[in-house]
């Protein structure tokens, strides 16, 4: 087990002090990221004591070390899981030869592409989630928010260390960048979609954590499968951190159905309006915040037919999640059938068609939670079904993308897209009533009156505990 050296500068895991070179290239990076941590990190708490979970090892029993920390002083390090002895390359054309613990010249610009692209959305989601704090619904969620916050932050290191580590002077330039772009930035916006929608609300935060975290899960292990094996000893450790903030989004979601449904049987009606009027957010609004950031994260999987996964996985640079569960590795023979615009469909390798498979399965993924808030509806005796839009649904990548498509699949007119689309994402006037309610509420144990309080607090302390010390 390699323990974390916090005496270090940077605390490591990962023996930076035996690498003069690394370990200078990355104290340079540091203030840079500090800074940029207090210009585009959480707004306005950096005197706040938060009491946060801190890795002091990578095992079961350091890597969540309980304590009130002030946010900037965080320590941000390098952890990797510690390695497998003799690990082989679990897929792909190498597949049973020795993993890669240097980056083969032929992989170097796809490999610190990929690395780039993961590492690009960690400080990307910091940006989106900037302003939050200032509307949090109780001092429960203003701590689960910087928890959230702090643990990207630390994921951009891990992504900071291999391109530092592995790709010299192009990593070097591309660790500047990943501070340089900012989400929504007209000139220089982040990578991927998702990771530039503004996010100025609280039902969209637990949305993002539910779904777009949950991309991150998959794309996380698929990178643990990967033969560089450097990425897949960083991605193993920041998986267990990854749970943490699918459970923010889960609960969120959950708290606020629980409310809306207390509310409900107060009033004894479902009606949107005098439930809104009563402060709580009628089912038919969640319903649409869910739409809308199920289906941006749906195009973060890339297009169903595409080269790049055929050769990332093939070369063994990036699995499928949990590759050890299927029983052909090498996809040299297997077709997959897609469905395709226009009543068209086709077969197409298996290979090539790997971004869908694992579309899929994050689906059903996504599925667990809904199941679970119906349960929920149900049992409060309401008809009212919450459903996952279909991933043909308002796609801006592969073939579907700017295809007129309803939420359950099916093609229909433009012109009728275009009329109804207001009512199935969120519309300018839910996006004003839910901003109406968003008012910071930081009295300890009190919970704002659209969520109900979560059913226990952090660490076996109460939640009326005061997680966030407001100076
Ligand atoms: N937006 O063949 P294609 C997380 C680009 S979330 C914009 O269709 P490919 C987190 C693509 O980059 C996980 N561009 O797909 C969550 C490519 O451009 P280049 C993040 C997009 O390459 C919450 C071109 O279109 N990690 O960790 O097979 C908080 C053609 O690509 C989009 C990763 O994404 C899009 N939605 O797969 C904090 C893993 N989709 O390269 C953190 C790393 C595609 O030709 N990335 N494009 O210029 C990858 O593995 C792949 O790049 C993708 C796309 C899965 C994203």
């Amino acid at each position: 087990m390699s323990a974390i050296d916090y005496a270090e500068k940077i605390p490591n895991n990962v023996n930076l002090q035996n690498d003069r070179t690394l370990q200078r290239a990355l104290e340079h990076w540091q203030p840079h990221f500090l800074q940029w941590w207090h210009e585009m990190g959480p707004s306005d708490f950096e005197s706040a004591d938060v009491y946060l979970r801190t890795a002091v090892s990578v095992d079961a029993q350091g890597w969540a070390h309980y304590g009130a920390v002030h946010m900037p002083d965080y320590r941000w390090g390098i952890f990797l899981a510690d390695p497998v002895a003799e690990r082989k390359i679990g897929f792909g054309d190498a597949m049973g030869q020795p993993v890669w613990q240097q980056v083969p010249g032929e992989y170097r610009s796809t490999l610190r592409r990929l690395i780039v692209t993961q590492g690009d959305t960690e400080p990307a989601s910091v940006e989106q989630q900037r302003m939050l704090g200032h509307t949090c619904p109780s001092l429960y969620d203003l701590r689960n928010l910087f928890q959230v916050n702090v643990e990207e932050g630390r994921h951009l290191w891990a992504m900071v260390y291999l391109l530092h580590a592995y790709f010299g002077r192009d990593g070097r330039e591309e660790a500047e960048e990943l501070l340089a772009r900012h989400s929504g930035d007209a000139d220089k916006p982040r990578i991927l979609t998702t990771f530039n929608e503004p996010m100025t609300d609280w039902l969209s935060f637990f949305c993002f954590t539910y779904f777009t975290d949950r991309d991150g899960k998959y794309q996380l292990k698929s990178f643990a499968e990967s033969a560089f094996d450097p990425l897949s000893r960083t991605c193993r450790f920041m998986l267990t951190e990854e749970a943490h903030h699918m459970f923010v989004g889960e609960t969120g979601i959950s708290r606020v159905i629980k409310r809306t449904l207390e509310v409900m049987k107060e009033l004894g009606t479902d009606d949107p309006k005098r439930i809104r009027a009563h402060g709580a957010i009628d089912l038919p609004t969640v319903q649409r915040y869910l739409t809308f950031w199920c289906s941006s994260s749906l195009d973060l999987f890339g297009s169903e037919i595409s080269s790049n996964s055929a050769a990332n996985f093939a070369s063994g640079m990036k699995g499928r999640p949990d590759e050890t569960q299927y029983e052909d590795h090498v996809l040299r023979s297997a077709v997959f059938h897609i469905e395709l615009p226009g009543g068209k469909s086709e077969d197409v390798p298996l290979l090539n068609a790997l971004n869908e498979v694992m579309r899929e399965s994050y689906l059903k993924d996504c599925d667990i939670g809904v199941k679970r808030w119906n349960r929920m509806i149900e049992r409060a005796g309401h008809a009212f079904r919450i459903t996952l839009p279909s991933s043909r649904f308002r796609r801006s990548i592969g073939p579907w993308a700017g295809v007129p498509v309803d939420p359950q699949g099916n093609l229909i007119p433009r012109e009728t897209y275009e009329r109804l689309l207001p009512q199935w994402i969120p519309s300018a006037e839910d996006k004003a009533f839910v901003q109406s309610l968003m008012k910071k509420v930081v009295a300890p144990g009190k919970m704002a009156a659209w969520i109900a309080p979560p059913d226990r607090g952090i660490n076996n302390l109460p939640v009326e505990y005061e997680y966030v010390k407001l100076h």
